[in-house]
C-alpha cells in the first residue's frame, strides 16, 4: 500500500467526569489523531491515547508527539507494505514508544482493512457480532459517590465493574461495594500502587468473591506478582506489565498471573495485541481488552479487537458517553444491554466528524 499522506493532530477533549486512579486525577484528554491516506484516496485512522503525564508508562503526549514526527512518520513514508503487519515490523525498530506506535499501526489496519473491503474485525481474526462491556471506575471522593457510580453503571447493563484501588481506598470501598452488590462480577485494579512487600491488603480483597485483582506491583515486579499468586485464590491480571509479546512469555513461565488485560496502546498496536491473544489463548490465560479513555477512533479499534476469540472475559469498550458529551467520530460507540456491537461496514466503522474535530484540534503535522 502506498501513502501519499500522513497527518498528525492533537485533539482535546474534556471528560463528563474527573477519572482518578492511584497515581494522577484528570479532567480532560489530549490525544493525538493519526491519519494515513492511501494513494486512492482512501483514508485509515489511527489513535495515539497516552496520558499527558508519564505516570501510567513511560510515555507523554510531548513525547509521542516528538517520536511520531522524527521517528515513526519517516519509517510510514519510506517503507512499501503490503499487510499492516509489514509496517508494524519497521516501526517496532523504534524501541519502546508503545503508545506513539500503536497510533500508527491502528492507522495501518483500518486503511488496509477499508481498502480490502472488509470489516477491521474480520480482519483482525474477530468471530463474535457483539462485545461484552465491562467498566472502569475512578477513585471517588467518598465511598457513597462510589456506590452511586457502581449503581448507575449496573443499572446500564454493564457486564462487569472494576474499581481502582490504592493504598487508603482499597479493602473498605470493595467491601461496601460487594456489600450492595451481591451478585455483580467486580475486579479491582492498582496500577502498580502497593510496594511488593504488602500482601495483607491482597488478603482481604481474596475473600470478596473478585474476578481478578489487576497490576498490584510495579510493571518490573513480575516475581512478585507470582509469589503473591501462590497465596491467593483470585487470579492476578497483568496490565502495566507486558509491553511486549516478550514479557507475556516471561510471566506466563514465571506463573505472575492468571489473566492479561491487552491494550492496543500498551503493545504498540494491533499486530502485537493479535499476537499476544494468540499467545495467551494457546497458553491458557483468559484475556479482555483494556482502555485508555480513547476516543471513538480508538474505542472502534478495541471493538474490533475484543471479538477475537480469546476474549472470553468483558472488556473496558464502555460507550463514548461514559466518558464524552460528544465524541471525534459522526456515531458514538453505543453500550446497549451490556454489548457493544461489532460493525460490519468495511474498515474500522466509525467515520471521523470532520467539523467538530477540526474545533477541537491544536497542533498539526503532515508529511
Ligand atoms: O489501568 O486500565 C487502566 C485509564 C488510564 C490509565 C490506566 C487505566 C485506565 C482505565 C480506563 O482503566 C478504562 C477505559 O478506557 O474504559
Ligand atoms: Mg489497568
Amino acid at each position: 500500500i502506498e501513502i501519499s499522506r500522513i497527518e498528525l493532530r492533537r485533539v482535546r477533549l474534556p471528560l463528563v467526569r474527573q477519572f482518578r486512579t492511584s497515581s494522577h486525577a484528570k479532567r480532560e484528554l489530549e490525544h493525538i489523531l493519526v491519519t494515513l491516506t492511501g494513494a486512492d484516496g482512501t483514508v485509515g485512522w489511527g489513535e495515539i491515547a497516552s496520558p499527558s503525564g508519564p505516570f501510567y508508562a513511560a510515555e507523554t503526549v510531548d513525547s509521542c508527539w516528538a517520536v511520531a514526527r522524527s521517528f515513526l512518520a519517516p519509517i510510514v513514508r519510506k517503507t512499501a507494505w503490503e499487510h499492516p503487519s509489514e509496517l508494524a515490523a519497521a516501526l517496532a525498530t523504534v524501541r519502546g514508544n508503545q503508545f506513539a506506535r500503536a497510533g500508527f499501526d491502528m492507522a495501518a489496519w483500518s486503511l488496509w482493512s477499508a481498502v480490502a473491503g472488509v470489516p477491521l474485525a474480520q480482519a483482525l481474526g474477530g468471530q463474535r457480532a457483539k462485545v461484552e462491556a465491562g467498566v472502569s471506575l475512578g477513585i471517588e471522593p467518598t465511598i457513597d459517590d462510589l456506590l452511586g457510580q457502581v449503581g448507575l453503571r449496573v443499572a446500564e447493563g454493564y457486564r462487569r465493574v472494576k474499581l481502582k484501588i490504592a493504598p487508603g481506598w482499597d479493602v473498605e470501598p470493595v467491601r461496601a461495594v460487594r456489600a450492595a452488590f451481591p451478585e455483580t462480577p467486580l475486579h479491582v485494579d492498582a496500577n502498580g500502587a502497593y510496594p511488593v512487600n504488602e500482601t495483607a491488603v491482597f488478603r482481604r480483597l481474596d475473600g470478596l468473591g473478585l474476578m481478578m485483582i489487576e497490576q498490584p506491583y510495579a510493571p518490573r515486579a513480575l516475581v512478585a506478582h507470582a509469589a503473591l499468586q501462590t497465596r491467593l485464590a483470585t487470579p492476578l491480571c497483568l496490565d502495566e506489565s507486558v509491553e511486549e509479546v516478550d514479557d507475556l512469555i516471561t510471566a506466563v513461565q514465571l506463573k505472575a498471573g492468571r489473566i492479561l488485560n491487552i491494550k492496543v496502546s500498551r503493545m504498540g498496536g494491533l499486530t502485537q495485541a493479535v499476537r499476544a491473544h494468540d499467545l495467551a489463548r494457546a497458553e491458557g490465560v483468559p484475556v479482555w481488552c483494556g482502555g485508555m479513555h480513547e476516543f471513538g477512533i480508538g474505542r472502534a479499534a478495541n471493538v474490533a479487537l475484543s471479538s477475537l476469540p480469546g476474549f472470553t472475559l468483558p472488556s473496558d469498550v464502555s460507550g463514548s458517553d461514559k466518558y464524552y458529551a460528544r465524541d471525534v467520530t459522526t456515531e458514538p460507540i453505543v453500550c446497549t444491554g451490556g454489548f457493544v456491537e461489532v460493525p460490519t461496514v468495511p474498515g474500522l466503522g466509525r467515520e471521523a466528524d470532520a467539523g467538530f474535530l477540526d474545533e477541537r484540534t491544536g497542533d498539526r503535522f503532515t508529511l
